[in-house]
């Protein structure tokens, strides 16, 4: 985007002041910075933001709780980790937000997660305000029964903090059914209460149908209406997914019933490339290889010999014609998005939280790339969690077309919000409209409340 002097002195300054508040916090700074470039020239053409001081007061969470959570392990030795919950904004509902478990969790990365939070679930249409959690804690290699007493000992201290109508935690990396079922189980038994407090729970006590797989097929939907508006279709297109957990998996299989390849996939070891495309029956052997056994990608060529592992590498430099990363943060830079440009990529959509860049969502944007950034691209998770929330007040579970056709109503309303917000010149500057959609939402209600 390019701003007026004025506009891009403000910005400056304004993003100065975030890095003294908040130093160190480098995720934090980055996803503030993505928000104001587009948000700031709106809040200075509209006093009322401007005069209400709005942007300060969206950059500063309501608050955040650290907490100590000790764990013993199956040999009897103690183990001490820190976990965070960050509870952004509650202006237009409680706070809503998964909770990560890695060992490069820090505050920094929670800030960043809970600050996009508010304004994807704003992006929903559902009331839901933002937050996010999660811990330095590793899953890697723990026995479940290890899994188990780590979530027993931090529910412990969270659940003081959660509930159906102030906070709702879910999944993120980490973070799936295993470990919300352990969590909803501690909590439900900390206060003798069966309330939807936690969402992505198991089908029989109180999930929802689609929860599951909403992200990845959420990013296909919105995928596809940005394809429409160029009279294009998924049919044929050869594309690449970062990642091999929740979000990547079923992305990948929604491509391939739309009739896209998908040629790669990959986890934080290296990537898999299956030129013939990744198809169902494949899937359901990965399925099984990631989520039942819990074991490496690099598995996958061990059966399927036509594919190449490529250990410690991203899937960026293969040709294709559109890309999705949905592994983490800042897992495309400047060098991968030339890479893909290079090899004529159409379009990326963004089904982890800030993957690209910044640097590569500027470059994408200066050659006219389809851009769809995560607030917008993978907003599905969440409304289906908001979905079960519903279901849990109603005491009613729904059918699977039932919630999957709300699921893309709900992708199809962010899109046009997209378009109404982001118009440019006769194209749409996604990163702007899903900015100033979310924002224009969060911002009326705070100030709807006088200043506080
Ligand atoms: P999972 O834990 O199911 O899967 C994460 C995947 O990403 C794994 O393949 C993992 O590989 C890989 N990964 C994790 N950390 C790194 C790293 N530092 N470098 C390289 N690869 C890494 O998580 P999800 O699929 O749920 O989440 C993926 C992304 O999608 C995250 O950004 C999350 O915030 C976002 N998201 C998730 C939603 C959800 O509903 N679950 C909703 C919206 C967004 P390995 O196994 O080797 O660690
Ligand atoms: O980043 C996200 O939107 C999620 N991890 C899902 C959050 C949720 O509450 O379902």
């Amino acid at each position: 985007m390019v701003h007026s002097k004025n506009e891009a002195d403000r910005i400056k300054l304004f993003n100065l002041g975030i890095i003294e508040r908040n130093p160190a916090e480098h995720e934090f700074h980055q996803a503030v910075q993505e928000f104001t470039g587009s948000v700031m020239p709106y809040v200075m053409a509209n006093a009322k933001y401007d005069d209400g001081h709005i942007l300060q007061r969206m950059t500063e969470p309501d608050r955040i709780v650290i907490f100590r959570v000790c764990w013993e392990d199956d040999k009897g030795h103690i183990h001490c980790n820190r976990a965070w919950r960050v509870q952004f904004n509650n202006a237009i509902g409680p706070y809503k937000g998964g909770l990560r478990f890695h060992p490069n969790v820090t505050q920094s990365v929670l800030k960043f997660l809970a600050f996009e939070q508010v304004y994807k679930n704003a992006l929903t249409g559902l009331p839901m305000g933002g937050g996010k959690g999660g811990s330095d804690f590793d899953p890697k290699g723990k026995s479940d029964r290890e899994i188990m007493r780590f979530c027993q000992s931090l529910m412990i201290e969270l659940s003081n903090h959660i509930g159906e109508d102030t906070d709702i935690p879910a999944g993120d990396i980490g973070v799936g059914g295993r470990e919300i079922s352990y969590l909803f189980g501690q909590y439900k038994r900390l206060k003798n209460r069966f309330v939807g407090t936690l969402t992505g729970k198991g089908l029989s006590y109180g999930g929802s149908l689609i929860r599951t797989e909403a992200t990845g097929y959420g990013v296909v939907y919105f995928t596809q209406h940005m394809l429409n508006m160029r009279n294009e279709k998924l049919a044929g297109k050869t594309t690449l997914i970062s990642g091999a957990g929740n979000v990547a998996i079923f992305c990948a299989e929604k491509l391939t019933s739309e009739g896209a390849k998908v040629m790669t996939l990959s986890d934080s070891s290296g990537f898999i490339y299956d030129p013939d495309g990744i198809d169902h029956q494949k899937l359901a052997f990965l399925k099984e290889l990631k989520f039942v056994k819990r074991q490496r990608l690099s598995e996958y060529t061990q059966k399927y010999s036509q594919a190449t592992y490529y250990q410690g590498k991203r899937p960026w430099m293969i040709k294709a014609d559109l890309a999705f990363p949905c592994a983490t943060q800042n897992e495309l830079e400047l060098e991968d998005a030339k890479a893909l440009v290079n090899n004529g990529i159409q379009l990326i959509a963004e089904g982890a939280n800030m993957p690209c860049s910044l640097e590569a969502v500027q470059y994408f944007q200066e050659k006219s790339i389809l851009f769809a950034p995560a607030k917008a691209a993978n907003a599905g998770g969440v409304a289906v969690s908001g979905l079960e929330q519903t279901q849990n007040s109603l005491r009613l579970p729904w059918t699977r077309e039932e919630v999957d056709s709300r699921l893309q109503h709900i992708m199809a309303h962010i899109h046009q919000q997209c378009v109404e917000y982001g118009a440019k010149d006769d194209a749409t500057d996604y990163v702007k409209g899903a900015n100033i959609a979310g924002f224009v939402k969060v911002a009326d209600a705070m100030l709807a409340y006088g200043i506080g």
